[in-house]
Order: C-alpha cells, then sequence, then structure tokens
C-alpha cells in the first residue's frame, strides 16, 4: 500500500491517497488521471497566444507569423483572452447573485413558499446603506426597495454601481480618475464581449482596464449583492463548530451530498432533512441516521450557517463517489465536473442536477417545485433514502480522516468576537495591528488544481503565516483545506500562532485562521479590510493596508475576476500558479507592474509557498513603514530574548 500511495505523491491527504488507490481498484478514471492524459498542454494555450475569435484562425503567434489574419499582435491576442476569463468569472458569481435578489423579490411579495427573510437585522442595516428608508417600515417594503435597487445593479446602463459606494472613499476616487468604475454588471459583461470579438478593441492596456472595470462589477458588485442577500435570506453567519473531510460520511447512514455554489437548494434540504418524517423513513430504510455534507462552495455556504459538515473540496467530488457509500449527490452551478455520472456508474450513487441552468449528460434532471420547495426537497431525500437499498457494501470503503473546525465569521461575527454585542467594531483588530501584534492580515483563497500537490501550498503557506503573526482570512476550497489541516480548530491554530497574534486570538477566542465562506464571499474580505480603513489609524485607502491576498492552488475563472478585483481594490495578489499571459511581455508587465502605479498594487507570480511568505513579508512590511507603525512588537512581559536583551 505504502507504494501504491507514492505513485499518488500530489495528493497530500490521507483520505484522498486512499480512494485515489481504491479508484485504481474499482477502475474509476478520476481527474488525477485524466491530468496525466492532457499535461502536455498545448504552449499557445499556455502563454495565452491561441486566437479563435473568428473563422479566418484560428490563429496562433511565433516568432515566425507574429500577427493573426486580421493583424491582431500577441499583446491583443492575449488582453483579448485574459479579458474573456475575467468575464466568465464575473458573469458566473453575478448570475448567482441575481438568482437571489429574484428569490428575495417572491420573499418579499408573499411568494416565499418557505423561504423567509431570516435576517431582518441584515435587511435594515444593508438597506440603511444604501439609504433606503426603512425605519416604521415593514420588512416587506424595505425588502422590495432594496431589490429594486439590486436588479438596478445588473441592468443600469448609464449610471455607475451604487455598491461600489461601499468602499473607502479614496479608492472610489482611483476608479473614477482612471474611469474604471463599472455600469450595470450586465452591461459591462456583454461590452467585455463586444470589446473582445473580431475588429474592435485592439489596444491591450484598453482591454486590460476593462478588464479591471468588470472585475469591479464582480467583487463590488454581483458577488456582494450575492453574499448580501445570502445574508437577509439564510442568516449571516456566526461562529460554528463543523467537520471536514471524507470521513464526515457515515457507514451506517445515508449520505447526500450536496455540490456547487448556490445556496437556496441546499438551504431546503438542511432544514429538511431535520424533519421526523424524513428521518422516519430513513431508519425503515434500515440506515441509523440521514448525513448531509457538502463539497466546494455550497459546502461553505451552508456550513457557515447550519455546520453541515464538508465531505471535501473541488478536487475531492469524485473521491467522495468512490467511497461507494454515497447514496445521492445534488449539484447545482459551478465546480460540479461533467464526469460525475461516470464515475457514479460504478457504484449507486444517483447524481442529481438542480438548476435549469446546468444540466449535466447521465445525471437526472430535478427542479425544486417553486410552490412547494420544502416539500420537493423531502421527496429528494427520500428518494435517496430508497437507494440506500441498492448500496453494494463490498464497495464501500470511507476513509477515517476528519478533522473538527469552527467557520461562519463574517464580517459582523468578527466585530462581534471583537468588541460584544455593544462595542462591536473592529478597534481592537485595528489596535493590535497597530501594536504590531499582528503583523498583517492575508486572505488566501481559491481552488485546488491537479497542476501541483493538492493543499501544500495552501498548508505550508497557512501554517508559516500565522507563525509570523499574520491573521489569515480564508475562503473557497483554501478554506476547505485548513478545515482538514486542523488549522481552523481555535486550539490548535492558536498552538501554531507566533506570540503576538496568538495572543489576540486567545483573547478574542477566536482561531488565526478565520473561514469566511465561499469564494463569492471574497467580497467578505474586501468588507473586512474596508472596515480596517474606516476604523482609522492605518490609512485612508485599501491600498496600502497591511495585506495581500493569495490564491495558491487556483484553477477556475472565477479566481481571475476575483484576483483582479482584489487588484484593482489595492490588494496585492500573489498566483501560486501564473496567468497564461506569458505571450505578450507587455501583458505580463501591464498586470505585474503598471497595475502597482495605477490601483496601488499588482499580481506577483511566486511558485513556491515559502517564498511566497517571504515576499508577504516584505510587502506588508512596506506597507507598515508607510503607515509609521513597523515598530517592534510591544511586549506585556519580558520573554527570554528580552532578558538577554537586557545586557546586565
Ligand atoms: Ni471558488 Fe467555489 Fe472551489 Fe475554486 Fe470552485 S468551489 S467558487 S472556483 S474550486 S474555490
Ligand atoms: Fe485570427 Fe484575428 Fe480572427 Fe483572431 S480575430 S482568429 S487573430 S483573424
Amino acid at each position: 500500500m505504502s507504494t501504491e500511495i507514492q505513485d499518488y505523491k500530489k495528493v497530500g491527504d490521507q483520505a484522498s491517497q486512499e480512494m485515489l488507490i481504491k479508484a485504481t481498484g474499482d477502475c474509476v478514471d478520476t481527474c488525477f488521471d485524466r491530468y496525466e492524459t492532457q499535461k502536455n498542454h498545448c504552449k499557445f494555450g499556455t502563454t495565452g497566444v491561441c486566437c479563435r475569435i473568428c473563422h479566418m484562425g484560428p490563429c496562433r503567434i511565433t516568432a515566425r507569423s507574429p500577427l493573426g489574419v486580421c493583424g491582431a499582435d500577441a499583446d491583443t491576442i492575449v488582453a483579448r483572452n485574459y479579458l474573456r476569463e475575467v468575464v466568465g468569472g464575473t458573469a458566473a458569481h453575478s448570475d448567482h447573485g441575481r438568482h437571489l435578489v429574484l428569490r428575495l423579490k417572491k420573499v418579499a411579495q408573499g411568494n416565499g413558499n418557505g423561504y423567509t427573510i431570516k435576517d431582518e437585522k441584515a435587511l435594515r442595516y444593508n438597506a440603511k446603506l444604501y439609504g433606503i428608508e426603512e425605519a416604521g417600515r415593514t420588512k416587506q417594503e424595505v425588502a422590495l426597495d432594496l431589490v429594486e435597487l439590486f436588479l438596478g445593479e445588473f441592468s443600469s446602463q448609464e449610471e455607475t454601481l451604487k455598491t461600489l459606494t461601499l468602499a473607502p472613499e479614496k479608492r472610489q476616487g482611483v476608479w473614477s480618475n482612471l474611469e474604471v468604475t463599472p455600469k450595470g454588471i450586465d452591461r459591462t459583461v456583454v461590452e467585455a464581449m463586444h470589446r473582445t470579438t473580431m475588429g474592435v478593441d485592439h489596444d491591450y492596456k484598453s482591454l486590460l482596464m476593462h478588464a479591471f472595470r468588470t472585475a469591479l462589477a464582480d467583487g463590488w458588485g454581483g458577488s456582494r449583492v450575492a453574499t448580501i442577500v445570502s445574508d437577509i435570506l439564510f442568516g449571516t453567519p456566526k461562529p460554528i463548530k463543523s467537520e471536514a473531510n471524507l470521513g464526515v460520511l457515515k457507514e451506517a447512514n445515508i449520505n447526500i451530498l450536496i455540490h456547487g455554489h448556490e445556496p437556496a437548494l441546499s438551504e431546503m434540504l438542511a432544514v429538511a432533512v431535520q424533519s421526523p418524517d424524513v428521518k422516519e423513513y430513513a431508519k425503515k430504510a434500515g440506515a441509523n441516521g440521514i448525513t448531509l455534507a457538502g463539497l466546494c462552495c455550497t459546502a461553505n455556504e451552508i456550513l457557515m450557517r447550519h455546520g453541515v459538515p464538508v465531505a471535501g473540496n473541488f478536487l475531492q467530488q469524485e473521491l467522495a463517489i468512490i467511497t461507494g457509500a454515497v447514496e445521492m449527490m445534488v449539484i447545482d452551478v459551478q465546480c460540479c465536473m461533467p464526469s460525475l455520472p461516470k464515475v457514479a456508474e460504478k457504484y449507486h450513487t444517483e447524481i442529481i442536477s438542480t438548476a435549469e441552468i446546468a444540466k449535466t449528460v447521465g445525471a437526472s434532471h430535478v427542479e425544486l417545485n417553486e410552490d412547494t420547495p420544502l416539500e420537493s426537497a423531502k421527496e429528494l431525500i427520500k428518494r435517496a433514502i430508497d437507494n440506500f437499498k441498492n448500496r453494494d457494501a463490498s464497495k464501500v470503503s470511507i476513509p477515517k480522516a476528519t478533522s473538527s473546525m469552527v467557520a461562519g465569521f463574517s464580517v459582523d461575527a468578527i466585530k462581534y468576537m471583537l468588541g460584544g454585542t455593544f462595542r462591536a467594531s473592529f478597534r481592537p483588530l485595528n489596535d493590535a495591528i497597530i501594536a504590531n501584534r499582528i503583523f498583517g492580515v492575508v486572505g488566501i483563497v481559491g481552488c485546488s488544481n491537479p497542476n501541483c500537490e493538492l493543499e501544500n501550498y495552501t498548508n505550508v503557506l497557512t501554517k508559516e503565516l500565522i507563525k509570523r503573526n499574520v491573521l489569515v482570512l480564508k475562503t473557497g476550497c483554501a478554506a476547505i483545506a485548513s478545515g482538514k489541516a486542523g488549522m481552523m480548530k481555535p486550539e490548535i491554530g492558536i498552538e501554531m500562532a507566533g506570540a503576538g497574534l496568538r495572543e489576540v486570538c486567545e483573547t478574542v477566542g477566536i482561531p488565526p485562521v478565520l473561514h469566511m465562506g465561499s469564494c463569492v464571499d471574497n467580497c467578505r474580505i474586501l468588507e473586512a479590510a474596508s472596515e480596517l480603513v474606516f476604523e482609522g489609524g492605518l490609512g485612508d485607502d485599501l491600498a496600502g493596508l497591511p495585506a495581500v491576498g493569495v490564491a495558491p492552488e487556483w484553477m477556475s475563472e472565477k479566481a481571475i475576476a476575483i484576483g483582479s478585483y482584489f487588484v484593482a481594490s489595492g490588494v496585492d495578489v500573489i498566483l501560486g500558479n501564473p496567468f497564461y499571459t506569458s505571450g505578450s511581455e507587455n501583458v505580463v508587465k501591464f498586470l505585474n507592474e503598471d497595475t502597482k502605479e495605477l490601483f496601488g498594487a499588482s499580481f506577483h507570480d511566486c511558485a513556491d509557498p515559502m517564498e511566497a511568505a517571504d515576499l508577504i513579508m516584505e510587502i506588508i512590511g512596506e506597507a507598515r513603514e508607510k503607515l509609521g507603525i513597523n515598530k517592534k512588537a510591544e511586549r506585556k512581559l519580558y520573554d527570554m530574548q528580552d532578558r538577554r536583551d537586557l545586557d546586565v
């Protein structure tokens, strides 16, 4: 077995290794196998110089053929491809946001059918942020006004996005001076497709500036709207305990996995699974109970609000089926591999697609009945229970590995942890940063990718940063990696943290690695960064904060959009693997250098986690120097070093 494990050294965690070995025995192909057959990637693709925008091509740029048929050069082609990737990511996050706004509209009109405004406080707080009168009005009235405003964020043709005004004023000025303030989200996305079609925008700088404009429409538009509305409909997350890794599946239970990104259906399933009739039905089928667990960002959404355990992240979706113990996998949108039904064929698992816009060959398609969503969620669960009898016990092997974790750190929850109900504020965090007990704040986000050892970069970097007194904020699959590695258990995380960070975490009662949610919730990281600015003492802009973003193992277009809105917001971003832009020196220089002049932040490529840690310390150190807070950490007590320094 150990030699077999070595074959899978690209997978660090034991649970995934065990399932990959089982996959070989069961003759199942996974993305890890397919990566091997695909990995001699076409250089035209990886350098970004392949253009198939019109049918005079495809054109590929080389030293001997430096221009496409139309005359487009490498700069134009690479920039166009980059912008189209940002568009893909922005569209995904924003369409997700739109669905939630339409859901809130139904609820506010009295047609919620089981969905409600769960967090009225969040509704009223956000209405006020947008200048909507809320005092003395019903929550439905307020919600309808907010819905109208949010729908305008998508459809506005001439007015700029209102959500951008939630950013610090100085940043809004930077955007307006650079003319990258987006108009409506839909307009911005459509315009990007127009600009990149054959014969339109050919200046790489103009294309890249539209990429940043589009990304802002994501981070300060679609994503922020999605997060606000999720909090209103499903509740603003608060710290909650749970567990992560494949070991959350239970042999004696009906195991149902929810996978994808949009929380509406999974919220209903999380409620339905608690109902006594469903529990009774499971018992009758001979099971001990029902385990509902999540994958990818749907997992993060219901983990943050219900403590539903996480079976795994992106690269574990096939591995979860290979346990042989999953009765049903319910998928919605994004990051759900089309391979799932093929893997499931070898077992008894039923794959159920549920989103109108996302169908998968080999999956059964069941949409929630909008009139009776709770009933249809129950029916789905009963269908999974009915499938229990088809489970082949000889094919079942569930890895033991799980780790307990605490998630649920919305900005509101962090404020509360820092100051309690009456004095909820970021002041203690600002003070800890100014006093250098916390050196800085780093957001580690994004996917897992078979092009590198699963979760190694993420975990090595996270460990190193907390040791160096950097508070780490996490979302997406990177958050799940830390949960699995035990770093989100307050007691273990605190053990790993440097003295200053440890002191703060112990006083406040938080782990040094905070789970802030799904990928759409990356806007919570920007919200937290804005709070640091609003609180005072750390400058007046997001640029210049002692903060950095990292996407160590990213793979998705969504990650490109996220990285771009971080940079446009003034936060430096380190990439574990580079963009497909190396075919144009000008584009690389623009993204990695010129943006520093424009936005006050840029991209950095760094393939090694320890080097990334050093680079982060350097960037944060410079920011601290400029803020005039780069003094030695205050110490309350003399430690050994101080005693030696006393020189007596
Ligand atoms: Ni983000 Fe979440 Fe995971 Fe990557 Fe996919 S699940 S939206 S894209 S893979 S972090
Ligand atoms: Fe070739 Fe230009 Fe057409 Fe692209 S747009 S495929 S470079 S001719």
